[in-house]
């Protein structure tokens, strides 16, 4: 088993490969298009079901007990620009290597499972091309709109209908029924490398919400204008993006982080004062009155710079991700399973989204790290070894075992109470 993941992981990571080492696999690229192919042909390969949703969702199902609900395990193939091999994909490949190790256990034991299982293959978790990220299992769960996100459109105009369309993964069939869902993915951060620890079991996620701003000068001659007379929006916007950068300085020191990723540019010539700037702020702390105060500071502080440059700045919240506190029980399943198996495991938060954030709102969902080196991700040097990748492939896969048989207590009250069991929201 443990051979065959990694073969699949490496060779998984020459779809959208980078010089560097990373990929470029962004949402439903040609890139991106290939690793899809890949889960097909696996899921057909082992004779398990595949389903596409009307998000480009990719479900592998293995029907275990007829009619039940199922266990999902996965997480997302697609990239950032220029990203790491690891985030997402460990998690899809890790989910599609447990199943199989269950579906063997199960015949080897002749036992009987309460729950199906399956993995999932999440569209656009990342973000990169279309915002906001999370997409697919946000419409999965409801928390999103799915026809608002089918129209959802890239810095090219292309929409996500249109794109998930010419990559052939627009599908059209049924979302499953779910009782539970587990994902591991690498922790992208610090912790579990600094404290030498094998397994993240994770607690909660961090309050996040972006900031829309789009700055709105005047369009006029680099050369032939007077400086008074400007309304120059990417001076404007440039201010706009030193104030998100500091206003983390109006609160303790790691408990909130705040940026700008993402900046476009009209008519970005070099000979014309600047009309537009369209910018992204991302904030995210562990407490959300942070947020809401770092959010309140900032909206005053445009406001000023817009009367300063006489010009007009929009400000629009969007992309707000409350804090999920993961089940106890789950909490508990992951520690004992990591014990069991001898590795070290830790509670730990996590400040990035992941596809669990979503599916803990349907769902008892447990959510598992394994260490970063050096704690980089979402660039090309992102990187994990083979032996911790192992490790939490066991752990996952002792998990999913677990809560096929109703291990969580919520999954249990599932089991019994057909009526409870969530569906994916219906396309
Ligand atoms: O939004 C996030 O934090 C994730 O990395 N896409
Ligand atoms: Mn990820
Ligand atoms: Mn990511």
């Amino acid at each position: 088993m443990h051979n065959e993941f990694l073969v699949d992981f490496h060779h998984v990571a020459e779809f959208g490969a980078t010089e560097k080492n990373g990929v470029d696999r962004q949402a439903a690229t040609p890139e991106d298009k290939l690793s899809r192919d890949w889960f097909a042909r696996f899921t057909r390969e082992h004779g398990w079901e595949l389903r596409v949703d009307t998000i480009g969702n990719m479900f592998a199902l293995i029907e275990l007990t007829p009619g039940a609900p199922y266990i999902l395990l996965g997480s997302h193939l697609d990239s950032q620009p220029l990203g790491g091999r690891f985030d997402g994909a460990y998690g899809v490949l890790a989910g599609l290597h447990a199943a199989k190790a269950i579906e063997s256990r199960l015949k080897a034991e002749s036992q009987q499972a309460v729950f199906n299982i399956g993995v999932v293959n999440w569209f656009n978790e990342e973000g990169g091309r279309f915002a906001p990220s999370i997409m697919g299992s946000s419409v999965f769960v409801g928390s999103m709109d799915e026809q608002q996100m089918l129209q959802t459109r890239d810095l090219a105009g292309v929409s996500v209908a249109e794109a998930l369309e010419s990559i052939g993964y627009l599908g059209h069939d049924q979302r499953p029924e779910v009782a539970g869902y587990a994902e591991i993915h690498i922790e992208q951060g610090r912790i579990l490398e600094r404290e030498s620890i094998s397994i993240g079991a994770v607690d909660f996620s961090w309050h996040t919400q972006k900031l829309d701003v789009e700055v709105l000068g005047e369009q006029s001659h680099t050369g032939a204008t007077a400086m008074a007379d400007r309304h120059d929006a990417l001076v404007a916007a440039s201010k706009v993006i030193l104030k998100v950068h500091d206003v983390v300085e109006h609160f303790a020191e790691g408990s909130i982080v705040s940026s700008v990723g993402q900046m476009t540019l009209e008519p970005n010539s070099p000979i014309v004062v600047a009309r537009r700037v369209h910018l992204v702020a991302d904030l995210r702390a562990e407490l959300k009155a942070d947020v809401l105060r770092a959010r309140q500071i900032l909206i005053g502080q445009i406001a000023e710079i817009a009367r300063e440059h006489d010009i007009r700045i929009n400000v629009n919240d969007f992309d707000v991700r409350e804090i999920q506190y993961y089940p106890e029980s789950g909490l508990e399943l992951a520690e004992k399973t990591t014990a069991n198996l001898g590795k070290s495991v830790r509670r730990i938060r996590t400040m990035a989204g992941h596809d669990s954030v979503a599916m803990n709102r349907i769902v008892p969902t447990v959510m598992l790290f394994i260490p970063s080196i050096d704690g980089v991700s979402h660039c090309e040097r992102e990187f994990s070894t083979d032996d911790d990748m192992i490790h939490g492939l066991e752990v996952l896969t002792e998990i999913g075992w677990e809560m096929i048989f109703g291990a969580l207590e919520e999954n249990a009250a599932l089991a019994g109470n057909e009526s409870n069991s969530i569906h994916g929201i219906p396309a």
